[in-house]
């Protein structure tokens, strides 16, 4: 535990008691592999019904934006399915979409008047985004998001892999 309202955890974010769990999730909010499969997995039918109707009603969730949905069987109520952008060297505005999907969550939540959020490392698996690079906007942007948000007691970084771990508590402590 940090200050402000920031945590970080090593472990599986689909277990958190939040009120909302953040996918790192596609465009197209059909599923996938990493996090977003253990979600759909952990969550079962209902989370990807709300997609379903989600891609219906807006066609998807563009790069940089989020939206939300149930949490199914997780014990998280809410499921919010943010998209990062795939890392394509970093001259792709990689950094502000990177931001923008922290940012968007943070806004989402506090919309519903939610308490408690937990975020996977957004596009640093499967989308290749530098996990060094990551954090850092990672941070700022949710520090940036939650001064608008004073109604968000608590974000958790929750980081599966090691390296991330290492790399949140350095910058955490
Ligand atoms: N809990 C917390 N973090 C996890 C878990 C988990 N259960 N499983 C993996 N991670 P990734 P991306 C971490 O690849 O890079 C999907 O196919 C993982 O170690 O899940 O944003 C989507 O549908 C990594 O640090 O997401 C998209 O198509 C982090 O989650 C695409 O992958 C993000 O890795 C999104 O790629």
């Amino acid at each position: 535990m940090t200050g402000e309202h920031l945590q970080v955890l090593h472990g599986d974010i689909t277990r958190m008691e939040v009120d909302a769990i953040v996918n790192a999730a596609n465009s197209g909010l059909l599923g996938g592999g990493g996090v977003d499969g253990a979600i759909h997995g952990a969550g079962g039918p209902a989370i990807m019904a709300a997609c379903r109707g989600i891609r219906e009603t807006k066609g998807g969730c563009p790069t940089g934006q989020a939206v939300i949905t149930t949490g199914g069987l997780l014990p998280a109520p809410y499921v919010i399915h943010a998209v990062g952008p795939v890392w394509e060297g970093g001259n792709h505005n990689e950094d502000a979409l990177l931001a923008s999907a922290y940012e968007a969550s943070v806004a989402l939540a506090a919309q519903h008047k939610l308490r408690t959020l937990a975020f996977p490392n957004i596009s640093t698996g499967i989308y290749g985004f530098p996990r060094e690079r990551a954090v850092d906007i990672a941070i700022n942007a949710v520090r940036k998001a939650l001064a608008k948000a004073p109604g968000i007691e608590q974000v958790s970084f929750v980081c599966f892999d090691d390296e991330n771990y290492r790399l949140y508590r350095q910058r955490l402590s």
